[in-house]
C-alpha cells in the first residue's frame, strides 16, 4: 500500500472530484494514522476546529525552511515571496466566497475578531440610543457577545429571532423584530449546535428593505456549503480558516467596500498606516488599514492551500458527502431509543453538526467514556450557553462531521452510545 505522501505526489498534492471518497480523503491527514487510547481515531469534532490535510502542513513547513520573511515591509526576494504568498491566499479567499474584491477580504485572527471589528468600528459610528440590533437565539458567543456589550454602550435594543420547537428560526413575526429602527442584523448561516442553516438569503433581503446591515456569521457554513457572499449581497461575513482544514489563528472578515472605507480601524500600529507624523496620522488603504501588525503569514499561505484542498473536492461534492452522511447519522441516532437528537430532523435543512442527549448519561461521562473508544466528540454548551439552556438541559454531546467522515465512523459512535449505556449499568 502507497503511503499518504506517495499518494498525494502522484495527485500534485490535492485530490481530484472522482477521487471523492472519505476513505481515500483520510489518506491525505497523518493525524489518522495515530491511535488514541489504543484504537483507531475516530474524529467527530470538526465544527470546534478540523484536522488538517499533508499538503497544509507541508506548506506551513515549507514556508518557515525556505520563505520566511515578514511581508510587505523588504525589498529582498524573501519578503517579495512571502508576500505574494500572503497576498495570493487574499485572492483566493475572494474568489472562494463568490468573487469579490480582494480589497473586501480582510485577515483577522479568527471568525470572533471579525465579528469583534464591526461591532466595534461599524457598531459604535453607527447605532445610537433607540436603535435595534438584531441576532437569533442560536447564536454561538461570539455573534452574540459584542452584540450585547455594542448594545449596553449605545442604549440601542438588543432583540432576538426566536427558534421554533424543531430548532428553525421563526420567521413568523420577522417583520415586528427587524423594523425601521433595526441598524444590523447579525445570523449565523449555520449553527453550531442544531446543525441548522439559516434562510440567510431571505433575511437579508427583509433587513435591506428595512435599511439594516447583515452581517453573516459563516463559521460553520463557508466549511460546508457553497457560499456565494456576492449573490446573498450580504454587508459582511466572517469565518476561520481553522475549520476549514487551514491553521489556527487565521480567520476573514469580508466586508463590502463602501462600508469598509468609511470603517476606522480598532488595532493601531505598524502596516495599517500610509504617513505617520508626531502629531497626526493616516490610515492605509484597503485591507490593510484593518491589519496592524505583523500578520499570520505562515497561516495565510497554509489557508491557500486548504482552500485549493476543497477547490479540488468541490463545495457542491462536499455539501453532498455530508448531506449524506448526515442523514445516515439521524438515523442511527433516531433508532437508539434512550438518545435524544437536538435540531431539524430533516438533513436538507442542516448540517452535520449533530447535538444529543442521552437520557441518563451526563454528556461530559458519555464523551470521556467515548474518548476511551478513540471517538472525539465534544460535550457542553458548546459556547451556546443561552441556546443550551432554551432546549432545557445545561450542556449536550456533539458529533460533528467533516470530508473525511465515513458510515464507519457514524456506526462506532452509535456502537459507543450502545456500550456506554452498558459501561454505566442502564441496561
Ligand atoms: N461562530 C460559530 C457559528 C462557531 O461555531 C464558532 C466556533 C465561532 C463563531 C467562533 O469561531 P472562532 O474560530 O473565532 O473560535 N465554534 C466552535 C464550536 O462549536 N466548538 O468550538 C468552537
Amino acid at each position: 500500500m502507497k503511503s499518504h505522501r506517495q499518494i498525494l505526489e502522484m495527485s500534485g498534492g490535492v485530490p481530484t472530484v472522482t477521487s471523492f471518497k472519505p476513505e481515500r480523503i483520510k489518506l491525505d491527514f497523518p493525524i489518522f494514522t495515530r491511535t488514541v487510547h489504543g484504537k483507531p481515531l475516530i474524529y467527530l469534532d470538526s465544527a470546534a476546529t478540523t484536522q488538517k490535510p499533508q499538503v497544509v502542513l507541508d506548506t506551513i513547513e515549507k514556508y518557515y525552511s525556505y520563505q520566511n520573511a515578514n511581508v510587505h515591509r523588504g525589498l529582498h526576494t524573501l519578503a517579495e515571496e512571502a508576500t505574494a504568498a500572503y497576498e495570493a491566499t487574499r485572492t483566493k479567499v475572494a474568489e472562494f466566497i463568490g468573487g469579490v474584491k480582494p480589497e473586501e477580504v480582510i485577515f483577522t485572527r479568527n471568525a470572533t475578531e471579525a465579528i469583534n471589528i464591526v461591532a466595534q468600528s461599524w457598531g459604535e459610528a453607527n447605532v445610537r440610543h433607540g436603535d435595534r440590533i438584531v441576532i437569533t437565539q442560536m447564536e454561538h458567543h461570539a455573534n452574540l457577545v459584542p452584540w450585547l456589550m455594542l448594545s449596553r454602550k449605545t442604549g440601542a435594543k438588543l432583540k432576538y429571532i426566536k427558534i421554533t420547537g424543531d430548532g428553525l428560526l421563526d420567521l413568523s413575526d420577522i417583520d415586528e423584530i427587524i423594523d425601521s429602527r433595526t441598524k444590523i442584523v447579525a445570523l449565523t448561516q449555520m449553527s453550531n449546535v442544531l446543525g441548522t442553516i439559516n434562510p440567510v438569503e431571505e433575511i437579508i433581503e427583509i433587513a435591506h428593505k428595512k435599511g439594516a446591515m447583515v452581517l453573516i456569521d459563516g463559521a460553520q457554513s463557508v466549511p460546508h456549503l457553497p457560499v456565494d457572499i456576492k449573490a446573498l449581497h450580504a454587508d459582511f461575513l466572517a469565518f476561520s480558516a481553522h475549520k476549514m482544514l487551514g491553521p489556527t489563528g487565521i480567520g476573514i472578515l469580508y466586508g463590502k467596500q463602501e462600508f469598509l472605507e468609511k470603517m476606522e480601524p480598532v488595532t493601531y500600529g505598524g502596516e495599517m498606516i500610509s504617513d505617520v507624523r508626531f502629531e497626526s496620522v493616516r490610515w492605509n488603504t484597503l485591507p490593510w488599514k484593518f491589519e496592524a501588525g505583523t500578520p499570520h503569514i505562515a497561516g495565510a499561505a497554509a489557508f491557500g492551500a486548504a482552500l485549493q484542498y476543497l477547490q479540488n473536492l468541490g463545495m457542491d461534492n462536499i455539501r453532498r458527502h455530508e448531506l449524506e452522511l448526515t442523514a445516515y447519522a439521524l438515523e442511527r441516532l433516531a433508532a437508539l431509543d434512550f438518545i435524544k437528537v437536538f435540531g431539524p430532523t430533516d438533513p436538507e435543512k442542516r448540517g452535520g453538526a449533530i447535538a444529543f442527549a442521552d437520557n441518563d448519561i451526563h454528556p461530559h461521562d458519555l464523551a470521556t467514556f467515548l474518548d476511551t473508544l478513540g471517538i472525539a466528540v465534544r460535550a457542553g454548551h458548546h459556547c451556546a450557553q443561552p441556546l443550551t439552556k432554551l432546549l432545557g438541559v445545561s450542556s449536550t454531546t456533539r458529533a460533528s462531521i467533516y470530508i473525511y467522515n465515513t458510515t464507519d465512523d457514524i456506526d462506532h459512535l452509535a456502537d459507543g452510545l450502545n456500550e456506554a449505556r452498558k459501561y454505566f449499568r442502564y441496561v
